[in-house]
């Protein structure tokens, strides 16, 4: 054991080093590490590769991470953001579902946002299952302005912005009720993409599954986003009809492919299910033929064919219908290798790398090809008329990676990593094309698998799906942990594993096991801190986050404090500040209207006062500045203690008051 001593020293040593200046450890007496190191190292059973990865990823008290990852938080709805290397939990943003922390769903502002996502009927949705998220893009680059996140289970797409990290808005695609190939943005954000996934009738009018094939259709949705309004503006945005094969993931196309969508199918078979009465289940008769579709569309011109007038309006949103799409050149199919599930884009925009699950390569398409054979035109269409352009035209290069491949990323050494779901393990292979001479591999060449704990789905990169995407880490997002963390029921967290891989002379090695207690993250985006321009407070005393302005309904002036009565509604308008309330009594009579304004005068960061009304379900976050309005009707009488639900200051319990709704003798008897 004590001969691994001096590889201990010298390796942490060099570990210390590269934490740049300031964070090397002082080596002890005679340039060895203290002895406190080895014996910890020792009693541990650490090996030198574990002290390695402790001193790459520990972060010590104050200092920050240089990236973020923003993860899709599966079927509870929300966001994820994570620090890297350090891969502490930093946010939960809620997008989908309520979230009490951030008064989100409670009765305010955010209550608001979290009603516009409910179904066109005024069905209440309070959960969502997120799948993508898709930070803004300027010139394919990650600006630090918005994410963007889909909800594949309602089929909607929820605008976060980046100042407050807080969901500002949530559209319902009005014409489908399931997504998937989103969201995603074109290289300047003009769109946000929301692609679909089950086909369904168009507007989920009712038709029978025997009508499949007439009837049923994918519906791409490209959502205009003004990022002035920091809002997507539905009035603008248009949709177009895709055939029934249950398109998958999309992309968008850069540089050379800029104004083209890459969108994966799995189901061209069209096939329609029925187990029970003898039908070859989907799992089967989805998967029958050799190739699936992927599909190419030319946003730009469709674009230009929506606002040209050749739609028709489903509720209240413009549709390219199928034939038109075909008639206006808008669609293209190329066979790809059965039942696919990642596309993805090169940096430099020349390929897309489509991984099929059932087949061991990765197929890359060229960019160049592909117009070329779009220009051409096909003799060979699918059953809708859509040209096919075939296979071996579009084709550059195949690489055998090995079993169940899914997700591509890239770095920007000419390096691309595909996540092998049966496998457990994620591939590092070579680029071709111009990216031959990045690296001393040739390119086309799977140089390392590492295996990884366990059913890896996604994968990421430093911003590894951009134009400019960095290197260093690479994040493994394992469906499976089993045996990773301590028993903790039969409900097991997933495992993201950070893993190093910044040496490719050395391969890649794992870094870290983070426990994702929080359902399934699909799909998350790394990108560098130094792009985010965060508020500390907001801005103005009385900023309402859901509109960026001060409200005229802020209270800024404690002097005008107070409740004004007009028939049956009640206004208060209450400033708070450490540790107080003012007015601390409201009187109301049963069956009153009230509208709570509340403003936050607080200028320090950190400061933020919570507002709970209990037996109201009303709660608030109000964080320095900020401002909120609620509206409820005082139909329980009884007195109710309002408070404060953080711990502000010393006098934090006493920052209180008391709400008293006087029983109406006429409503009780
Ligand atoms: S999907 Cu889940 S592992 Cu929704 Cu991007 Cu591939
Ligand atoms: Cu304000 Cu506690």
């Amino acid at each position: 054991m004590n001969r691994i001593v001096p590889t201990l020293a010298v390796l942490l040593l060099a570990a210390g080093c590269s934490q740049g200046p300031g964070a090397t450890p002082s080596p002890g007496a005679g340039g060895g590490l203290p002895a406190e190191v080895m014996q910890v190292a020792q009693e541990r059973g650490l090996t030198p590769d574990d002290l390695v990865a402790a001193a790459k990823t520990f972060m010590p008290t104050g200092k920050l991470d240089p990236y973020f990852i923003f993860s899709s938080g599966g079927h509870s709805g929300q966001v994820h953001v994570i620090g890297v290397p350090s891969m502490r939990l930093l946010k939960t943003i809620a997008v989908f579902a309520p979230e009490p922390w951030q008064g989100y769903g409670y009765g305010g502002g955010p209550s608001r946002v979290l009603k516009e996502g409910n179904m066109p009927s005024g069905k209440e949705l309070t959960w969502g299952d997120t799948h993508h998220p898709g930070l803004s893009e300027t010139k394919g680059s990650y600006d630090g302005k918005f994410l963007f996140i889909n909800d594949k289970a309602n089929a909607r797409l929820a605008v976060i912005d980046l100042r407050d990290f807080e969901t500002k808005q949530i559209v319902k695609n009005p014409n489908a009720i399931s997504d998937h190939g989103g969201s995603f943005v074109t290289p300047n954000t003009e769109y946000v993409i929301e692609g679909p996934q089950y086909a369904t009738p168009v507007g989920w009018e009712y038709a029978d599954i025997k009508d499949y094939k007439d009837k049923y259709r994918g519906l791409m949705t490209f959502w205009k986003f003004d990022p002035m309004k920091g809002r997507v503006i539905p009035e603008e945005s248009f949709q177009m009809e895709l055939p029934p094969y249950w398109q998958d993931l999309a992309d968008a196309g850069k540089g050379p492919s800029d104004g083209l969508i890459f969108c994966n199918s799995f189901n061209s078979e069209m096939a329609t299910g029925g187990i029970e009465s003898g039908n070859p289940p989907f799992e089967a008769g989805a998967s029958k033929n050799d190739t699936d579709f992927l599909h190419i569309i030319d946003w730009k011109k469709a674009a230009q064919v929506a606002n040209s007038g050749k739609t028709e309006t489903v509720n209240g949103m413009r549709i390219i219908k199928l034939p038109t799409a075909v008639a206006e050149s808008l669609l293209f199919l190329t066979p790809e290798p059965k039942s696919p599930h990642g596309v993805d884009v090169t940096p430099n925009g020349e390929f897309a790398v489509v991984a099929g699950k059932l087949d061991p390569h990765v197929t890359i398409f060229s960019v160049d090809k592909i117009r070329k054979g779009m220009a051409a035109g096909s003799q060979q269409k699918d059953p809708f008329g859509i040209p096919i352009l075939p296979l071996d035209s579009t084709m550059e290069a195949q690489v055998e990676l090995g079993l169940g491949p899914l997700h591509t990323v890239f770095d920007d050494k000419g390096y691309a990593y595909t996540s092998m779901f049966l496998d457990s393990a994620v591939a590092r292979w070579t680029l071709g094309g111009d990216y031959d001479k990045l690296n001393p591999e040739p390119g086309w060449t799977l140089v390392q698998k590492l295996p990884v704990h366990y059913n890896i789905g996604h994968i990421a990169s430093i911003e590894g799906d951009t134009a400019t995407p960095g290197n260093g880490f690479v994040v493994a997002l394992n469906k499976w942990s089993t045996d990773r963390f301590a028993n903790v029921g039969p409900l097991l967290p997933q495992n993201f594993q950070l893993l190093d891989s910044s040496k490719p002379g050395e391969g890649m090695k794992l870094l870290f096991d983070m426990p994702i207690g929080f359902a399934e993250p699909h799909y998350v985006q790394v990108m560098r801190a130094d792009r985010l321009k965060p508020f500390e407070v907001y801005p103005q005393v009385g900023y309402n986050p859901e509109t960026n302005q001060v409200d005229p309904k802020a209270v800024t002036d404690p002097k005008k404090a107070g409740i004004k009565r007009n028939g049956k509604t009640v206004e208060i308008s209450m400033p708070l500040i450490r540790s107080h309330f003012t007015p601390e009594h409201v009187r109301v009579k049963q069956g009153d209207k009230i509208i709570w304004h509340l403003t936050s005068l607080e200028r320090t960061r950190d400061a933020t006062h919570g507002f709970a009304l209990g037996g109201y379900n009303i709660n608030l976050s109000l964080e320095p500045g900020e401002h909120q309005t609620v509206e409820f009707v005082a139909d329980q009488p009884g007195i109710f203690p309002f408070y404060c639900t953080e711990f502000c200051s010393a006098l934090h319990l006493e920052m209180v008051g008391y709400f008293f709704v006087e029983p109406d003798p006429v409503a009780n008897k």
